[in-house]
This record gives C-alpha cells, sequence and structure tokens, in this order.
C-alpha cells in the first residue's frame, strides 16, 4: 500500500540513481533512501561493478552518521536482490538492519532475483510495496531489462540528417550537414554506451575511430567496438584497431584476413545467415553475442545500408537523430528500407524526447513500438 510521502522519496532514489555511472554496468544503476518519520537516515546509490548495490551503500551511509534505522522505511528504484553474486543479497542486509518497510519502483527481471527479493523480504516480516514510479525506473536502465528480457542489448541507432532527410549531397558530400552541438552530444551517447557498432562502408570510408573523445573525466570508460564485415574487408591499418576490445563480425572464412587481423588484435565472431548463404552477417545472431558479453546498450553509427538492415531485422530500439535545419533537396537518404506498397505497413515511431540543442541542431530520440 502506498503512503502519502513514498511517491516523494521514491523520486528521490531515483534522482539518487541518475548519480550511478556507466563503470555500475553491467549491473543496473539503483537508488535508495532509508527513511523514518520523515527524517532522511541513508541515501546511496550503486557502486562500479563488484562493489557495494545502492542499499548497502545507503545503510552505510545511516551508519556512519550514527543512525538507528531499525523500524525504517527503504525506498529503492529497483527490488533488492535475493543472490550471492559478486556481491551478497541486498534483502538480507536490509532484513538484519531490522527495516520495517519496503517500497521497490520496479522487480529485478535478473532470473537470479525475480521476485525472490521481495519474498525474503516477506517472509522476514518486512511490509513490501512496489510498482511505484516503475516506468521510470524501468527507462533509467533500459539496456538492462532489454537484456534480462530477451538476452539482447538494447540499440540506439545515431543518425544526422538535414531537415528533409537527406545524409549527403547526391555527389557524396556531406560532411558536416550537422554541426558541433550534435558531435559533442553524440559523444555522451556514446560514453553512456557499453558498445559501439559500426558498419565496414563507414571504416573504409571514414577510418573512424570509433572511441569516446571528451574532456578526460568525461570518460570513464571507453565502450567496446564491434565492426560489422561480411567479406572481412577491413584494413590491419584500420584506426579503429587501436585501442583494445575490438571485435568483428563477418559471414565469410577467410583464413589469411583472419589471422591478420587477428594479430591486429581484433576477436573474430563468424556468424554467417543461414539463409544468406555466407554473404551477410545474422542480426539477431550478433545481438545474441552481444548480449552473452553483457552489452547492455549498444551505440550504432553506422551508413544508410547497416541501419536500414538493422531497423529491417528489427534489432533497433532507439533513434537518435540530430537534424539540421536545412533543405538538401535530395541526395542519400538516412536508412535503406525496403519499399513499402501501403502507409500502413510503415514503421510506427513514439517520440519521447525533442530538443532544440543550438540554432543548427534538433535532437529527436524516438523508440519503435
Ligand atoms: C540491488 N541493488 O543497487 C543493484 C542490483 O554481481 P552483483 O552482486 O553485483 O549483482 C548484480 C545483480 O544485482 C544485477 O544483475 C541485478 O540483478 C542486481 N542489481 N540489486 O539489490 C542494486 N544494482
Ligand atoms: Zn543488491
Amino acid at each position: 500500500m502506498t503512503q502519502s510521502k513514498d511517491l516523494y522519496y521514491m523520486q528521490m532514489a531515483l534522482e539518487l540513481a541518475s548519480r550511478a555511472t556507466i563503470l555500475t554496468s553491467p549491473n543496473p544503476k539503483v537508488g535508495c533512501v532509508i527513511v523514518k518519520d520523515d527524517v532522511i537516515l541513508g541515501q546511496g546509490w550503486t557502486q562500479e561493478v563488484g562493489q557495494a548495490h545502492a542499499e548497502v551503500m545507503a545503510l552505510r551511509d545511516a551508519a556512519s552518521s550514527g543512525n538507528d534505522v531499525r523500524g525504517a522505511t527503504a525506498y529503492v528504484t529497483l527490488e533488492p536482490c535475493s543472490h550471492y553474486g559478486r556481491t551478497p543479497p541486498c534483502a538480507n542486509a536490509l532484513i538484519v538492519a531490522g527495516l520495517a518497510r519496503v517500497v521497490a519502483a520496479v522487480g529485478d527481471a535478473n532470473p537470479q532475483v525475480a521476485g525472490r527479493g521481495f519474498a525474503m523480504l516477506e517472509a522476514a516480516g518486512i511490509a513490501v510495496a512496489h510498482g511505484l514510479l516503475a516506468t521510470e525506473a524501468r527507462a533509467m536502465n533500459r539496456g538492462f531489462f532489454k537484456r534480462m528480457e530477451t538476452g539482447k542489448p538494447w540499440v540506439r541507432l545515431k543518425m544526422a540528417a538535414s531537415l528533409d532527410g537527406y545524409t549527403a549531397l547526391p555527389n557524396g558530400q556531406s560532411q558536416w550537414i550537422t554541426g558541433a552541438e550534435a558531435r559533442l552530444d553524440g559523444h555522451h551517447w556514446r560514453a553512456k554506451s557499453d558498445a559501439i557498432l559500426t558498419g565496414i562502408g563507414t571504416v573504409l570510408a571514414d577510418d573512424p575511430q570509433m572511441n569516446v573523445r571528451l574532456p578526460e573525466q568525461d570518460v570513464l570508460r571507453q565502450p567496446r567496438k564491434f565492426v560489422l564485415d561480411s567479406q572481412l574487408r577491413t584494413p590491419v591499418s584500420a584506426k579503429l584497431l587501436r585501442g583494445a576490445s575490438v571485435n568483428i563480425a563477418h559471414a565469410k572464412r577467410n583464413p589469411d584476413a583472419e589471422e591478420s587481423l587477428r594479430q591486429a588484435g581484433a576477436n573474430l565472431l563468424y556468424l554467417p545467415d543461414q539463409h544468406g548463404a555466407e554473404s551477410q552477417v545474422d542480426l539477431p545472431a550478433l545481438m545474441l553475442v552481444m548480449g552473452a558479453q553483457q552489452i547492455n546498450e549498444l551505440h550504432v553509427e553506422a551508413g544508410a545500408t547497416l541501419s536500414g538492415a538493422l531497423i529491417a531485422a528489427a534489432c533497433v530500439d532507439e533513434l537518435l537523430l540530430y537534424l539540421a535545419p536545412k533543405l538538401l533537396g535530395s541526395g542519400a537518404g538516412m536508412f535503406a528500407l525496403p519499399e513499402l506498397q501501403q502507409l500502413n505497413q510503415a514503421r510506427e515511431l513514439t517520440v519521447h524526447d525533442a530538443k532544440q540543442l543550438s540554432d543548427n541542431t534538433i535532437r529527436v530520440l524516438a523508440c519503435f513500438t
């Protein structure tokens, strides 16, 4: 049963969760506030993976201030864990500390928890409520929930275009339709991702580094890199091969190219499409490989061919579009998608954020429904 102050404190717990960084991943970002008689006794949020969870941080915070949490309520943005993972169960810590009530925003989709956290608390006589601000709590950990529920990462696809939807002129000229604001904002999204994916077309055309380039304090960790390169055409001199953790997904066997790319530090993923006879990578299979590598959020920056193929294969969850208020009239479109016969065949999206970043950049975030 919710009580009058529950919403207020759950909002506070969500704000605390937002202080957790990408270093928590693949563990979700969680916030916790412990309250008694309208007095805040302790606050915490999830630490770097392998370190303390939000509840333990809040209990430690209370203890370090000499606050007695017996009989208090813990507001937590995720069901307290019930298992011994990298850390001991939070449900147990809350029981031992003598909490009277736990209000959670959403259940933990991790099959190792999945309701057992609530059951443990209830069995110990603690009152449990959940569901408050559940949508917001899920949104904060979209990648974690997607991976736990499907085995695949949350896929965000970035594209920049003119207001009439072109990414390049008919003569191929494309730099820079959008400006510095879009590039900077794009790097912040890269920094929040576990991995970046691009295609061989982009590698050959632009020789991208595929890393996060922001002021040092904003780069806590470089995302892993994935290249979709069916025929293994990535040159060993490609800039993206510098730095750690490069994965190349291919659909054709080529022992010489495989060996030299391995020598250059790449990990090779042979994932031929079962129907495509070695010509194309099996995109859903690649997503499952990424999920197995505990990638919660994947950031895609690729050309129209790979971007369209990912959308057509239902591998994309969200579009991150940067639109420049200019008209090109003709040129290359954003996504190579099969031609439709009926308007009702159009892929529908829900825009969940649209913002003018500057005079020459509009940012649109939209999810596939
Ligand atoms: C919580 N509070 O703050 C978070 C939880 O390997 P471990 O011990 O770090 O456990 C990771 C799992 O714990 C993770 O997959 C998710 O189910 C849960 N995350 N649970 O009680 C937290 N971040
Ligand atoms: Zn925990």
